[in-house]
């Protein structure tokens, strides 16, 4: 049997482990990315390991998300950033050059190569063949300083495009129907590679579309092979020497097969409030909307621009309609600017936003009471627009831009002809908003404003842990309502303390009171706990708070890592119907807690409110085992540097 590509590609950096499904691997990680959300605390953390330069063969920091400057708070942390970049041996692509992902893939990404990021999208550049996965600050950190990044081995999931997709039918048609078939847990431990005739119709960024909202399935990472398109997309980007050709043995074998007939897609589209919440745009059709914004990392690239320019050219937005449109990157927004697409999209009644992420993470752009948004973008967790309680759809750009000159939500194939886009033969290079780190990194002095505080660490789990159950949740909990995002809450990152007086705000604003005024305690979560972004700090303002345990029916895979990364014990149900019997308010206790859990992965824990026992498992590593013991990975590098905690 011969081998698929994601095993190729983890064969060539496995640093420990064996590659089979469910066993902890390590792997030698090439290139990382931070934003600056997440990175201010990702550059804290790695100054806390006193490494005086990165490791890796390229870091690129980004800053695309705190992009509003309402206070100082945000243009200081980019100052830090800069300054930072400089003197650690970090590419700093400064505010304006556009969203990590679509940069990262436009010119960085290397098909074969390793990319660990500290942002859950990530896997964007799996379009152009890279193993590329997101994670929290803290194991980004890590792999800078040159440590190798430790994951369960998942499992391979081969995903057959056959046949050719119809006019108007695009790749977020594609990766919409794995969300309707397999839902937002269903790729947990998993990563979709994708092969088959299907593939060569797709050109890099239409890719790119797939691995991006692969995330939200809650897979490892997603994958396409780098073949004839993959190296025409590198060579129109003046990259040609960083191809390389590289895919699946023509046999070679899979832990599970999915395949999709690409010619019997239609346009599809996600009704609020979960992206998995999937049905075809036919069914929908005719649901006034009141705001379209076309853009995020997920589809704003040259290609859905101008699809989105070729449906508004010559007409106007309806009057109730507000249409947003970002270009993904300064590329993407000189080329349309160039091209004379944006003075056709702004004549049309378009309001351009800088490349950023702007309404994607809440940062503007709230929708109005009670109006639906469609948006080409990945996420519409509840609220997350900044708008509580808001209807928010997600669908290619093609449904939005026809959507914005109907007012309705509309399927494009009553346009007519497909207006195509053909991709171009050189992009428009120009890296003036790159800057390379320091030749003289000694003289650059790191610039910290008031805002950034000093990292929080935990305490050692104590031998006893006895707490109440602080809050009760339901299931598909996103890190978006442990920890929002947002113009008001996003300043605050670099500012733990600040922070997490913003924890569960959306569920229940009293929660950080509360858990204070108790001295800490646990939460209880149903299905697919934490799932969503890479933030960090959705396990560290609760454990600032005092959160020491998490039980949970499952825990998606970078919240699990980010529990134990702050010394919160993560724990799942051995029987489901345990959760029933638990209530907000009971008390909790688990004696023996080191022996219990490096003896075996089951725990018993006592209801003492109740009266009564349950069991609980983990499937954590030895190596997470020290690490959540010991509060966290920072303790742990400390304790075994002999620093003390
Ligand atoms: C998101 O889309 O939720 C974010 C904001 O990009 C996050 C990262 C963060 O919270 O800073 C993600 O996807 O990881
Ligand atoms: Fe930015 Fe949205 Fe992409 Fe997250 S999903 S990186 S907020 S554009």
């Amino acid at each position: 049997m011969g081998q698929n590509l994601v095993r190729k590609i983890i064969g060539e950096h496995l640093i420990t482990g064996k590659m089979n499904p469910g066993e902890e691997i390590a792997i030698r990680i090439d290139q990382t990315l931070t934003q600056d959300a997440t990175g201010t605390m990702a550059y804290l953390q790695f100054e806390a390991m006193n490494i005086p330069r990165v490791k890796t063969k390229l870091s690129v920091s980004y800053v695309d998300h705190n992009m509003l400057q309402t206070g100082f708070e945000n243009a200081d942390d980019h100052r830090f950033l800069q300054s930072f970049a400089a003197k650690y041996g970090i590419y700093f692509s400064r505010p304006g050059n556009g969203i990590c992902h679509q940069v990262h893939l436009e010119r960085f990404s290397s098909p074969g190569m390793t990319l660990l990021g500290s942002d859950s999208h990530t896997p964007t550049s799996g379009g152009a063949g890279m193993l590329a996965i997101g994670a929290g600050g803290l194991d980004v950190a890590v792999a800078m300083g040159g440590g190798p990044f430790y994951l369960t081995m998942p499992r391979i999931v081969g995903v057959h495009l056959k046949g050719h997709l119809q006019p108007w039918v695009t790749s977020k048609d594609i990766i919409l129907e794995m969300l309707r078939r397999l839902t937002v847990k269903g790729g947990v431990g998993k990563i979709f590679e994708y092969f088959g005739e299907g593939v060569a119709d797709l050109e890099v960024p239409a890719r790119g579309t797939v691995t991006n909202m692969g995330a939200e399935l809650g897979a490892t990472t997603s994958i396409f092979p780098s073949d004839e398109n993959t190296k025409r997309y590198f060579r129109a980007q003046g990259r040609e020497g960083m191809w390389r050709e590289i895919g699946r043995d023509s046999d070679a074998a899979y832990d599970e097969l999915i395949e999709i007939d690409l010619s019997t897609l239609e346009p599809l589209i996600a009704k609020p409030s979960s992206p998995d919440n999937v049905v075809p745009v036919r069914e929908v059709e005719g649901t006034p909307v009141a705001q379209v914004c076309i853009g995020s990392c997920t589809n704003s690239s040259f290609m859905d621009l101008m699809v989105a320019a070729n449906v508004l050219r010559g007409k106007t937005v309806m009057p109730d309609v507000s249409l947003t449109l970002t270009p993904g990157s300064k590329q993407v927004y000189t080329m349309i600017a160039r091209d004379g697409a944006l003075g056709d999209m702004i004549a049309a009644g378009a309001r351009i936003l800088e490349s950023a992420c702007g309404p994607c993470i809440g940062m503007g752009q709230a929708p109005a009471t009670g109006a639906a948004s469609l948006r080409s973008f990945n996420r519409n967790f509840e609220g997350r627009s900044g708008t509580p309680g808001d209807q928010v759809y997600l669908a290619s750009p093609e449904v939005c831009a026809a959507s914005a000159l109907t007012g309705v939500i509309t399927d494009p194939r009553k346009l007519g002809a497909y207006p195509g886009v053909n991709l171009p033969e050189r992009y428009v290079i120009d890296d003036n908003m790159l800057l390379a780190p320091s030749a003289q990194p000694d003289q650059v002095k790191v610039l910290r404003g008031p805002n950034i505080k000093p990292l929080p660490l935990a305490q050692p789990v104590p031998e006893t842990l006895r707490g109440e159950v602080l809050l009760k949740l339901g299931d598909n909990i996103t890190t978006d309502h442990i920890m929002p995002a947002g113009a008001q809450v996003l300043p605050l990152r670099s500012n733990v303390p600040a922070l997490s007086e913003h924890v569960f705000a959306r569920v229940d604003p009293g929660f950080p009171k509360r858990a204070k005024e108790k001295g800490g305690g646990f939460v209880v979560g149903g299905e697919n706990y934490g799932q969503g972004s890479s933030r960090e700090h959705a396990a560290l303002a609760p454990m600032y708070l005092g959160l020491r345990g998490v039980i949970a029916k499952s825990i998606a895979r970078i919240h699990y890592a980010n529990l134990i990364n702050f010394g919160i014990v993560p724990f799942t149900f051995v029987d489901k119907a345990d959760y029933d019997g638990i209530a907000q308010g009971d008390v909790l206790e688990i004696c023996d807690l080191y022996s219990q859990v490096q003896q075996g992965n089951r725990i018993k824990i006592r209801n003492v409110t109740k009266g009564n026992e349950f069991q609980v498992q983990h499937t954590m590593s030895p190596r997470q085992v020290k690490i959540v013991l010991a509060g966290g990975l920072l303790n742990e590098i400390k304790q075994a540097a002999g620093l003390g905690t």
